[in-house]
């Protein structure tokens, strides 16, 4: 049966963490047949000012078998999630692990539909405050309901994810197999504020192949202040800024080495002709040299963190490489042979520019990610 580990860290939750650990391992947990629900707190003391939270939790563990308590100095949110999962992960053996917070903002009984979309094949389920069925809570001033909106969105727009509604939520699921064991946790930036959530979502979305969002009515807390502040929501901008261009980053790189394909290319007939070729070899090794440099620095440099290594599978991807050239060949002739029939040869030099840019450009971009380098996966529509 597939374990499902829901993290949930604590600092300073003594009035929260038992009404909680009743709620949701108590009444939640047998409701959900088909998975072994545990519990792990990852436990933040406060020097002097404890509460005594991590004495509740031990108390409980003494009369129930599947929570467990990790307990340090504190460090910050991030660092108490990525204690948790390396936890539930290696110690635990979990096949998935949940992001929950203790003060009753994530209603118990939102776990279940979670964990259902995981059983149903989910790799990563967001708990989405701004989907039909999900809400943020009633009491919230029409301010905070502002900021936590446009905040949502700007990083939806930052990050290139309009498909995903809640990108700040806390309330999770991930697998384990597949998706968080693809992620270094210990290079996680800003690890100890919120922020780690948008990184952790960035990095899991890319590598999970199914991403579902469940409904979460967020609840006002129930007791005690948030820990969450302007601080923390600026570091949550700039993390989503930071990966919103280093994921452009990659359209310029694959630019300039389309660019540097254009020079070899141009060098290429020069001197082929000065060599006196026949024209049909000067153009069809101009271009395949032009093809060998787009190859062989996008390998290296715009694709490196899926880089092609290994003679045969170098060869096979080359030879797949030249199929898609030659698409991007035949989407030129046939426009511009369309083109120039339409609004005449004057135009020839008019439409290349717009070609390249609005169709051998997103092309090109498209084939070399879903095909020759495979960085972006799929939509479940387009598998059998
Ligand atoms: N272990 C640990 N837990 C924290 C820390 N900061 C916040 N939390 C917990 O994370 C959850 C969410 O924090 P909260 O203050 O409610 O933030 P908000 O829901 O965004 O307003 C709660 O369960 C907190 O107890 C921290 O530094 N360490
Ligand atoms: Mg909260």
């Amino acid at each position: 049966m597939n374990k499902v580990v829901v993290i949930m860290p604590t600092f300073n939750e003594a009035k929260n963490i038992g009404g909680m650990i009743e709620k949701l391992v108590d009444k939640e947990f047998p409701k959900i047949k088909n998975a072994q629900m545990h519990l792990l707190v990852v436990n933040d003391l406060s020097k002097g000012k404890d509460d005594g939270t991590g004495d509740i939790v031990r108390q409980a563990i003494k009369s129930r078998k599947n929570i467990h308590i990790l307990e340090d100095e504190k460090r910050g949110l991030g660092w108490a999630y990525i204690r948790g999962m390396k936890y539930a992960v290696k110690t635990l053996h979990a096949d998935a692990v949940m992001e929950m917070d203790a003060d009753g903002q994530h209603p118990p009984e939102f776990v279940a539909p979670m964990v259902q979309s995981f059983l149903d094949g989910a790799d990563y389920a967001i708990g989405s405050r701004y989907i039909p069925g999900g809400s943020v809570p009633k009491e919230w001033p029409v301010f905070r309901r502002a900021v936590s909106f446009f905040g949502n969105l700007f990083i939806r727009v930052v990050l290139l994810k309009p498909r995903l509604h809640d990108l700040t939520t806390g309330f999770r699921l991930t697998r384990v197999e597949g998706v968080l064991d693809k992620i270094d946790l210990d290079k996680l930036m800003e690890p100890s504020r919120f922020a780690y959530k948008v990184d952790l979502l960035y990095q899991s979305v890319k590598s999970a192949k199914k991403v579902v969002e469940v409904p979460l009515e967020f609840r006002p807390r129930v007791e005690e202040a948030s820990k969450f502040s302007t601080k923390e929501m600026i570091s949550t901008f700039k993390v989503a800024i930071i990966l919103g261009i280093k994921d452009k980053q990659k359209f310029f790189k694959f630019g300039t080495v389309g660019f540097i394909g254009y020079i070899v290319n141009a060098l290429g007939i020069y001197f082929f002709a000065r060599l006196g070729w026949a024209e049909w070899m000067i153009w069809a090794v101009a271009t395949e040299l032009a093809i060998i440099s787009n190859f062989t620095l996008n390998n290296i440099w715009t694709f490196k963190a899926e880089k092609i290594t290994g003679f045969i599978r170098l060869i096979n991807k080359f030879v797949q490489f030249n199929l898609t050239s030659t698409g991007a060949l035949v989407i030129q002739t046939v426009v511009g042979t369309l083109g120039v029939n339409a609004f005449g040869p004057r135009y020839r030099q008019i439409l290349l520019p717009f070609i390249v840019v609005f169709l051998i450009l997103p092309y090109n971009y498209l084939m070399y990610n879903l095909v020759i380098w495979r960085s972006w996966k799929l939509p479940r529509f387009f598998k059998k």
